[in-house]
């Protein structure tokens, strides 16, 4: 899954895609990086961010995912049903809900769905987040909120823990090492650890724009315990690290380089 923020705020990547033409021409090159689907956003998540009014946030998105429809698998990223219910009449096949309330929108359209586990709201979730046993819990929350989606008509259900979303570093770790917990319920799993705040915490400070190798490392790690999809920002260096897993990396000594 690759990732366009149609976004001022975004933590990485704000303001490069704002302009509708550039925000398409970034989507057909993570296309080509060899991206299977293209997330499209128009409001930063991040921790602290300000809300966007919803009919400001569809304007941004529109018109990119109804260009990107017809060549790639688009997903929205929203927490507003109401740009949710736009998006997926423009194209896109697949509700990516940090709020892990609207499968209802995307049982209507015959969506996809993804619940991710946020504490909170993107604008407070960092205060304070607390849990007694962060994989459990996530875990919970997100197998409830599958179990509901699909009752309700959803066909194709996703769960996601939510790094950074009211996580601490622990937190986001222990989730990483859950990944696995998370992939034997049976739902399928994505993770997005892709350029976060934790990865420069634990590389000693690196800025956003020098965190590909941790991220790397992590979406290599997050598939190979499990998870059937990453969501990231560099789609052509995460493909060619995606090729590692699961192949036989046994193979006999000076059969290749
Ligand atoms: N992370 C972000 C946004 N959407 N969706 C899913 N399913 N999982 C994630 O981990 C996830 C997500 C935050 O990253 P980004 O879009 O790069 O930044 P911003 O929220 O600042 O636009």
């Amino acid at each position: 899954m690759g990732v366009l923020n149609v976004t001022p705020d975004s933590f990485s990547d704000g303001g490069r895609y704002l302009e509708v033409d550039t925000a398409i021409a970034r989507g057909f090159e993570l296309v080509a990086e060899g991206a299977d689907l293209v997330d499209v956003g128009g409001e930063s998540t991040r921790p602290g961010a300000s809300p966007v009014a919803p009919a400001d946030e569809l304007a941004r998105i529109e018109p990119v995912i109804r260009a990107l429809a017809p060549v790639v698998r688009v997903s929205v990223d929203t927490r507003h049903a109401e740009v949710a219910d736009a998006a997926l009449t423009a194209g896109a096949t697949l509700l990516n809900d940090v709020s892990a309330s609207l499968w209802p929108v995307a049982a209507r359209h015959g969506a996809g769905w993804v619940a991710v586990h946020m504490a909170g709201t993107p604008t407070t979730m960092q205060d304070d987040p607390r849990y007694h046993d962060v994989v459990a819990e996530v875990t919970a929350f997100l197998v409830g909120r599958a179990e509901a989606a699909l009752a309700g008509g959803v066909g194709e259900v996703w769960i996601d823990p939510g790094i950074g979303f009211g996580k601490r570093p622990e937190h986001n770790l222990a989730l990483l090492s859950g990944v696995r917990i998370l992939a034997a319920t049976g739902h399928p799993v994505l993770v997005g650890t892709s350029r976060k705040g934790f990865l420069g915490g634990l590389t000693g400070g690196a800025p956003v724009d020098d965190r590909l190798e941790a991220s790397l490392a992590s979406a290599v790690w997050a598939m190979s315990q499990g998870a059937g999809m990453v969501r990231v920002h560099d789609v052509a260096p995460t493909v060619q690290a995606a090729t590692l897993v699961g192949s036989d990396v046994a193979a006999p000594v000076g059969s290749g380089q």
